[in-house]
């Protein structure tokens, strides 16, 4: 009868087309790693960028959180509260060691004079957080305009605020923040984790800013 295939057609076509379907798997298999890091490789470049807009055109919450903020978080848990007052009596009369930030006026003991401060600095801003980090200059409020003390404030905190700062710009992923003053090559922030445990997947963004009287090339390095 036309139209049938005989048994060993069958068998021949079956085995034809289970072998092209195993080297088709195999070969997507093959492919696969390389789409995923493919994947992954575009959410860091586009997740860096929208770090570096941030840090540049933001001015942060609240837009002062350079000033009370770091001045006042004592024990740097992001927030202005008792707790801060507290960490001045755990260090009274110690050497400025046992607590950096808690030796307000700077003479290397923290005592009455450092509570003093506190209290008059940082009283009128109890319960006050930070929510977000940006370093665009609040008075002028211009592209790509940063501010100095902002600059200095991240540069500064970052040596023992890495993770703050982290969680500030609110990323899951490690980067490594500097700002480099042109044409004097002086790095204004210096801003990397203690200890670097790269992913396999390295992105840099490079942003030219203004600051004061000068300009500089922002680097986020982002893994
Ligand atoms: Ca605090
Ligand atoms: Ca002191």
């Amino acid at each position: 009868m036309k139209g049938q295939i005989s048994f060993v057609e069958y068998i021949v076509s079956i085995t034809i087309f289970i072998t092209f379907a195993v080297f088709f798997f195999y070969n997507l298999l093959s492919f696969m790693p390389t789409y995923l890091n493919e994947i992954r490789n575009e959410r860091v470049r586009s997740e860096a960028y929208q770090i570096s807009e941030l840090l540049i055109n933001d001015l942060g919450e609240p837009v002062n959180w350079h000033f009370f903020e770091w001045d006042c978080d004592l024990n740097r848990d992001l927030i202005i509260n008792v707790e801060d007052a507290n960490a001045i009596s755990a260090c009274w009369d110690q050497p400025a060691t046992c607590c950096p930030k808690c030796d307000m006026n700077r003479d290397g003991v923290i005592n009455l004079f450092d509570a003093v401060k506190w209290v008059g600095l940082c009283g009128g801003h109890f319960e006050e957080s930070i929510n977000r980090l940006g370093l665009s200059d609040e008075n002028f409020n211009k592209t790509n305009l940063l501010s100095e003390v902002k600059i200095d404030a991240i540069g500064s905190n970052c040596v023992y605020g890495y993770e703050n700062i982290k969680k500030l710009i609110g990323t899951d992923l490690d980067f490594t923040l500097i700002l480099i003053e042109r044409p004097s090559g002086q790095a204004r922030i210096l801003c990397s984790p203690t200890q670097i445990v790269t992913r396999g997947i390295n992105v840099t963004v490079k942003r030219i800013v203004a600051f004061g009287s000068s300009y500089g090339e922002l680097i986020l390095q982002v893994w």
